[in-house]
Order: structure tokens, then sequence, then C-alpha cells
């Protein structure tokens, strides 16, 4: 390989540090860097706050953080090389395991050298003039950059309730996504989970088994967890992966949720609740996330539904002793998955335990945070410890936690007062070079996120490319585009029982957040062939422009290079 100035010797100096800035160093943000700078060679800076790479396995270490994608697919399928190299050793490995493989991922590819590390993005603006972005940092620091890309994760943005009080707390208290480097010592403390999402579900068994001298979990709405079932791999397990990888991966990158599961067809609707369970038990025997995909209409059919939701909470009732406290754990509010659900190692039997009890804050909310403890409508909770599993700002609160201007100085905050606007998930109109990994809009959270992810970095890789190639200075999706994906979005929601729970994937559980269905639910794989054809119509709903002074402004022409193959 050499590289290759594709621009004509009349062009004029570089005015910009860098082609490409990346901000975040997750699973998005190191491929990313790995395609523009080893593939098309492009100069590229990644700029991440945490001190390593990871993103989410970096930050969230609490005790039971682990996959509930299956390892041999929870990874990257781009680079042989790193999957020869690698071998899972669960079926759903923990925190250090995940970090372990991406800081491989890492320096197998040689990518720390462009990383830097322990720096915020702050704000980010688009010179109109100069057809470039603008990149300043916590540091004081400004990069300039002809492409602006969005690696910062969908949950990475913590989120903490109001609560009154909270800072007043004398005991230890942390936020699950923002654990502690050390380890948590919860022998003979009096401790305080609140939340019982897919977090507070992982962390409440482990607590549980720490010897702690009480656990007290602080629930607002019963979750429906499925059995993980997971099992160490064997030298038998991991070779039958490896003979099946193509397979596996094919299955995966083809299916509406990324996983490498066949699709369902079949309804429940009409069938007895015994022959519902007949098709259900092999599948929660299994565990894991095929249960989900037991009946096609899970999530458009209420009858199917139903019928399934009733199913899980029949096992909620059959594995927790007191039948009082297995109705406080059984969900009735909303219907299974339309919530993310969660899967669980022993979740429900915890309650069985002496040293563990359940506050449901619907009857006796938390009224304040005191230097003791928690103080109910009921009574006062002594605690020497606390755990937040709140939650995060999910899909546009670290995207929003950046001041981003695009043209005009228009702000993102301001463009998406009512939610997110965007054309695929990828571009913003008003935002011109500047692409989002697993924006809103986009399958991302309702997928195996490692697919969702690759597909993303390699439609955006090949659209720089596109432009590089072929001498086009900016890419912006129009209005018209932009507002016809928006109205798609929200009519495909609309067809499901999603938009009747209160969810993250709502935005409800952030206050004054505008209530709207953010992820993309036309399925994977057909949003994967519309990104395809977007592509080979040449940019189709995008504006393509050669040259700023098209702006009506004149600017300034940075040089970009790609490889060419010897
Ligand atoms: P992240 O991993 O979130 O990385 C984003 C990075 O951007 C972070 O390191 C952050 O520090 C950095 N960043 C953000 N803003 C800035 C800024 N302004 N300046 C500098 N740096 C910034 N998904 C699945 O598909 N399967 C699973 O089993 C699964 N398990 C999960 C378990 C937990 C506990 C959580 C919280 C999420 C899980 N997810 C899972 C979702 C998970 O987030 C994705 O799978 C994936 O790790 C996302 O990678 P990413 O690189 O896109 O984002
Ligand atoms: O967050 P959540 P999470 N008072 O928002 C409660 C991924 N993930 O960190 O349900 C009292 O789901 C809130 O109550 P309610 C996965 O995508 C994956 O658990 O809103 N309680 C809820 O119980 C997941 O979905 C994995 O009524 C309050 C909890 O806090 C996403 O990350 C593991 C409250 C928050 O649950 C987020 O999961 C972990 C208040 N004021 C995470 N405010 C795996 O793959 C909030 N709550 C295994």
């Amino acid at each position: 390989m050499s590289e290759t100035s594709i621009r004509g010797s009349s062009e004029s100096p570089e005015q910009t540090d860098y082609d490409a800035v990346i901000v975040g160093a997750g699973f998005s943000g190191l491929y990313e860097l790995h395609r523009l700078r080893d593939e098309l060679g492009l100069s590229v800076k990644v700029i991440e706050k945490a001190s390593d790479v990871g993103g989410t396995w970096y930050w969230n270490r609490y005790p039971g953080a682990r996959c509930d994608s299956e390892s041999h697919v929870y990874c990257y399928s781009f680079n042989d090389e790193l999957l020869d190299e690698w071998d899972w050793s669960e079926r759903y490995p923990e925190q250090p395991e995940v970090l372990e493989y991406l800081r491989l991922a890492a320096d197998h590819l040689d990518l720390r050298r462009d990383i830097e590390f322990d720096t915020e993005v702050t704000t980010a603006e688009f010179d109109d003039s100069a057809g470039t972005w603008k990149i300043h940092t916590d540091d004081g620091e400004t990069v300039r950059s002809q492409f602006f890309i969005t690696a910062v994760g969908c949950l990475s943005k913590p989120f903490i309730p109001d609560f009154e009080g909270i800072e007043s707390f004398e005991g230890w208290w942390t936020h699950t996504g923002k654990w502690p480097h050390d380890p948590v010592d919860f022998e003979d403390k009096q401790v305080a989970v609140v939340g019982t999402g897919a977090t507070g579900i992982q962390i409440i068994p482990e607590i549980a088994t720490s010897n702690p001298a009480h656990l007290t979990v602080f629930q607002r709405t019963p979750n429906y967890a499925v059995p993980a079932r997971n099992r160490p791999l064997d030298e038998d397990d991991r070779a039958e992966i490896r003979d099946n990888y193509d397979e596996i991966f094919d299955l995966a990158h083809s299916s509406g949720f990324g996983h490498p599961f066949e699709a369902a067809y079949d309804t429940a609707e009409g069938l007895s609740m015994e022959e519902v369970e007949k098709r259900l038990e092999p599948r929660w025997e299994e565990g894991g996330f095929r249960f989900m995909l037991t009946f096609g209409d899970l999530v458009t059919s209420a009858e199917t539904n139903e019928k399934v939701s009733e199913f899980i909470r029949q096992k909620i009732r059959e594995t927790v002793d007191d039948p009082d406290l297995a109705e406080k754990l059984v969900p009735r509010d909303h219907y299974y998955a339309t919530k993310r659900p969660p899967l669980h190692t022993d979740y429900y039997r915890t309650y069985n335990r002496d040293d563990v009890s359940l506050v449901d804050v619907t009857e006796t909310p938390i009224e304040r945070i005191t230097p003791s403890g928690i103080r109910t409508s009921e009574t006062e909770h002594e605690f020497d410890m606390i755990v937040y599993a709140t939650g995060f700002d999910a899909m546009t609160g670290t995207l929003l936690q950046m001041d981003i201007q695009g043209r005009n100085g228009l702000t993102l905050e301001e463009k998406w007062e009512d939610g997110p606007k965007t054309y695929l998930g990828l571009g913003i109109h008003g935002f011109p070079n500047m692409f989002t990994i697993t924006g809103p809009q986009s399958p991302s959270v309702l997928t195996n996120m490692p697919v969702s992810i690759e597909h993303h970095v390699e439609w955006i890789s090949d659209a720089v490319e596109h432009l590089v190639r072929n001498d086009i200075r900016l890419i912006e999706p129009t209005k018209e585009a932009e507002e016809s994906w928006t109205v798609h979005n929200r009519q495909v929601a609309e067809q499901t029982l999603y938009p009747t729970a209160d969810s993250w994937y709502m935005n409800q559980n952030i206050p004054d957040k505008p209530t709207v269905f953010t992820p993309y639910i036309g399925g994977a794989d057909l949003y994967h062939d519309t990104i395809r054809e977007v592509a080979e119509k040449g940019y189709e709903g995008f504006e393509l422009t050669e040259s700023v002074t098209n702006l009506g402004q004149q600017g300034e022409q940075p040089r970009l290079r790609v490889m060419e193959g010897d």
C-alpha cells in the first residue's frame, strides 16, 4: 500500500489538524479509527474522556456486570486474526473480560497512539466559512477537522435522580456507571440499591452474596427478567464456534436484532396457555434472548405479549417463596420487552434470603436522602452504602452534553428541542460532515450492538472515502430526507407496543425530555438494506457539495488523502 494524494497540485495548504476527529474509544470509536486511518490513510484523532479504551466496559465495573449478548457475537467480526487470537471464557463474560478484549483489539490494531485519553470534548462548532469542524476540549485545546464523528455511546451518560439531600449522605455512594476501580467491600454493611433495571438485576444478587449486614432494594417498577443460563465455554464449544464463524456472523448481520437467531413468524394469538407454555418452556430452559423470538408478533400483538408476560409472571411466583413479595416483583404496568428486557442469574431467588428486603417506592416513595440513609414516606432506612442503579440519559444525552453547533450557530439542543431528528440515525440536517455512530433513529440499542456498530462504521467510512475520492467537500442530509425518516421512525414505532411503556427508549426516565420513541424499530435487517441502497444511489437524501463556496461563503480547502492499493 502506498499513500497517494488524490488532490491535484493546485490544492490550497492544509487547514485542518486532522481529516477526522472521533469522540469516544469504545467498540465504535476504535473500529472507526482503524477504518479511516489504516484503510483510507486519513489522519485521525480519537478523543476519549476515560483513561483507557473500552467505553461501557471501562465505566461499568460494578459486581455482576457482564454482557447479555452471547460472547461469540459480542465482538468484532471484521478481523480474522482477532477472532483467532481471542477465546471467551463464558457464554456471557464479565466486564473485566470484555474490557480486556477491547484492550487487545486496540493493541492488535495499534490504535492507542492516535487516542487522546483523559480528555473530554466540550464543544464542537461547524465553521461555515471554512467548511470544517472546530473541536474544543476540557484542557483548553482546539483542533480543526474536516469530519466530526461521534462514537459517544447510547448508554454513557449516567443518570441519578435529583433526590433532595443526595449530597448530604455521609456513607459511601455511587452510580453503577461510574464504579470505582478498586474493589468495594460490602461485608457487614447496610447496603441500599436503588433501581431494578438490567443493572440492578445484575448487581443485586452479587451484593446479596457478599455478606452484607443487610441489602435493601428500592424498586419503582418490577421488570420481566429471563434466565441467562450462563456457563463456562470449553474447548469443544470454542471449536464449534470457530468452525461456524461465517454462518454465525452471516446470520447475525442479516437478522432483525443483530443476534444469530432465525426470525420467528409464529403467533400466540388463539393458542391455549398450555400450548404457549409448551413453546416457551424449552426457550426458558435454554436461557438468553432467543426466548424473545419464540413468537414473531411479541411486540405487535397485545394478545401474544400478554400470554408471554403471564408465563414470566408465573415463573416469578414459582421462584419467590413469599407470595406477597412475589406479587411486588411481578410486572403488570408494561408489556414484556417494551422496556429493555434483562437477563438474570439468581435474581428472583435472591429475595428468598433473610438478609435481603424490598421497598416498593410506588407504595412508599423516596422523600429524601438523609445523612444516614433514605427516608421514604413511611420511615427512615439507615445505610452505610447507597448504590444508584438508576440508568442513563440514553441515546441523546451524551450527544447533547457536548455543545454541538452546526451551520449558522444552530445548536443540537435547539434542533432536538422536540426530540431527535436525523436522517438514518447517521447524519443531521444543518450539521454537515458530522456522523453519529449508533445515533438516535438507528437500530442501535434494539440490537446486539457490535453488529450495528460495524454496519455504521463501515457505512460512514465508505461515505468518507466516496467524498475524498470525488473531491466532495461536504455531505449533509436534506431537510426533506430528515423529515421523512423522522416521520417513518414514529410511524413504525406506533405499529408496535413499545410506545405504551414508560421506558428509556421513550426518554421517559429523564425529567423534561420529550417523549418520543428514539431507536429505530423497523428491524436491523431492513435498516441495513436501506442504508446500503442510499449509498448505492449516490447517497440519496444527502446533499453533496464540491466546494464550500457553494455555501455562499469562501472557505479554505483542507487536504485529504486516501491510501491507494499498490
Ligand atoms: P461506549 O462504549 O459507550 O463508548 C463511548 C465512549 O465515548 C465512552 O468511553 C465515553 O467516555 C466517551 N465519550 C462520551 N462523550 C465524550 C466526550 N464528550 N468527550 C470524550 N469522550 C466521550 N450491548 C449489547 O449489544 N449487548 C450487551 O450485552 C450489552 N451489555 C451492556 C451492559 C452494560 C452494563 C451497559 C451499560 C451497556 C451494555 N450494552 C450492551 C450496550 C453497550 O453500550 C454497547 O454494546 C457498546 O459497548 C457501545 O459501544 P460504543 O463504543 O458505541 O459506546
Ligand atoms: O437502567 P434502567 P440500567 N426512583 O434505566 C429506577 C444496558 N445494560 O442501568 O423502571 C426510583 O433500565 C428505574 O425505575 P423505573 C441495557 O440496555 C445492559 O439498569 O423507571 N427508582 C429502573 O428500575 C439497559 O436497559 C446490561 O420505574 C428509579 C432503574 O432505576 C440499560 O443499559 C446490564 C428512579 C433504572 O433502570 C440501562 O440499564 C446493564 C427514581 N427516581 C445495563 N429513577 C446487560 O447487558 C430511576 N429509577 C446485562
